[in-house]
């Protein structure tokens, strides 16, 4: 094994067992290979660690009876991946853990489901709303009619593209950005900073698939021998990830040395793609995918997946935290970044999937 090969190694192993930076790794990594002057970011770790920005005070909210549940509207996007049932299920069972009354609404991936939703949520009264909006824009309206109402809008695991950010409470989110960041660096230091790459696209106009790609990419552009050469939307389903990456092996075949995906349900499609096209996923072509849910992690064990970034989903406990800050008047952050963490075949075992709980 020559001495680079032998050093990237070395330094997978370090930023993987111990946590160094993988900036600071990867800027030494691109001095020895030669990639183009790692992007100007601040230093970043393995994980993106929680952090909440400094409390805002809420406008005027209507206070609920001290002595009645309090009633909560949940507007869901959709039931389209692993990760969204197991959101879901976490809001849910943190509702019946609290005694909250929740209203459900799913959305089947439609704005408008979502629109109609709040606006009933609002002729009912309820304390306070949840909203994992499904796309970044056209919601102003029915946020200053929420807002107009004395009722709270809870944002969870995607924002919104507002004017005035007064409009909404906070946003409980991960870090997509630096997610398409962590991929990126990830699929450097594996490809050895050169390869033409293939992205399946989570759903246009969402937070995810926008934040996710424009991390990616940043990274990218500051690697000249590393290339995308085809990006197309899966729609965070796991059948479109598998016929978007059976159109780029039809296309581009044996050119295509890896494959990042938005999310492990489109990973997941891509890696059966390539099986039945008589490729090897995790030799003759690297996935690397987020969400970091069981049947991703299992993957990796097995070989298909190279990595999968968490973003958890299990935010129904920092919900209804802030729900119950904001209706007692208490000011919370208007942004809190859920943490994150990459997996990939050096800290992933059958145990860690067998204690997974999505
Ligand atoms: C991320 C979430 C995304 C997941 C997908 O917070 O909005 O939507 O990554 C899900 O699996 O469909």
């Amino acid at each position: 094994m020559n001495t680079v090969a032998m050093r990237k190694g070395l330094l997978n192993r370090l930023v993987l067992k111990r946590g160094v930076s993988l900036l600071l790794v990867l800027s030494v990594l691109a001095l020895v290979v030669g990639c183009g002057k790692a992007p100007e970011q601040p230093v970043k770790k393995q994980t993106v660690k929680q952090e909440s920005e400094r409390p805002v005070s809420q406008p005027q909210v209507k206070q609920p009876r001290s002595d009645e549940p309090i009633t909560v509207g949940f507007s869901q996007i959709g039931a389209e991946s692993a990760w969204r049932t197991a959101e879901t299920k976490s809001i849910q069972s943190e509702a019946a853990v609290r005694g909250v009354n929740l209203k459900f609404s799913d959305a089947q991936q439609k704005q408008e489901n979502q629109i109609k939703a709040l606006r009933s949520f609002i002729a009912q009264k309820v304390d306070a709303i949840i909203l994992a909006p499904v796309v970044e824009t056209g919601w102003e309206p029915v946020l200053k009619e929420a807002r107009d109402a004395g009722i709270p809008v809870v944002l969870v695991d995607r924002g919104v593209n507002v004017s005035d950010d007064s409009l909404y409470a906070t946003l409980i989110a991960s870090d997509f950005v630096e997610e398409g960041r962590l991929a990126a660096h990830w699929l450097y230091d594996k490809l050895d900073g050169k390869g033409s790459i293939v992205q399946i696209e989570g759903t246009p106009g969402s937070a995810p698939a926008i934040d996710r790609k424009r991390g990616f990419e940043e990274v990218v552009a500051g690697c000249p021998e590393l290339k995308i050469i085809k990006s197309q939307s899966g729609d965070f389903l796991r059948a479109k990830g598998k016929e978007v990456m059976e159109a780029f092996l039809k296309a581009e075949g044996k050119n295509i040395n890896a494959v990042y995906a938005h999310n492990d349900d489109m990973a997941l499609g891509a890696i059966q793609a390539i099986i039945e096209a008589g490729m090897v996923p995790g030799q003759d072509i690297v996935v690397v995918s987020i969400d970091g849910i069981k049947d991703a992690l299992q993957a990796i064990v097995e070989g298909t997946l190279g990595a999968s970034i968490e973003c958890n989903p299990l935010l129904g406990p920092k919900a209804f935290d802030a729900v119950e800050s904001i209706l007692a008047g208490e000011a919370v952050p208007k942004k809190i970044t859920v943490a994150d963490q990459l997996f990939d075949g050096l800290n992933t075992s059958m145990e860690t999937v067998s204690g997974r709980e999505y």
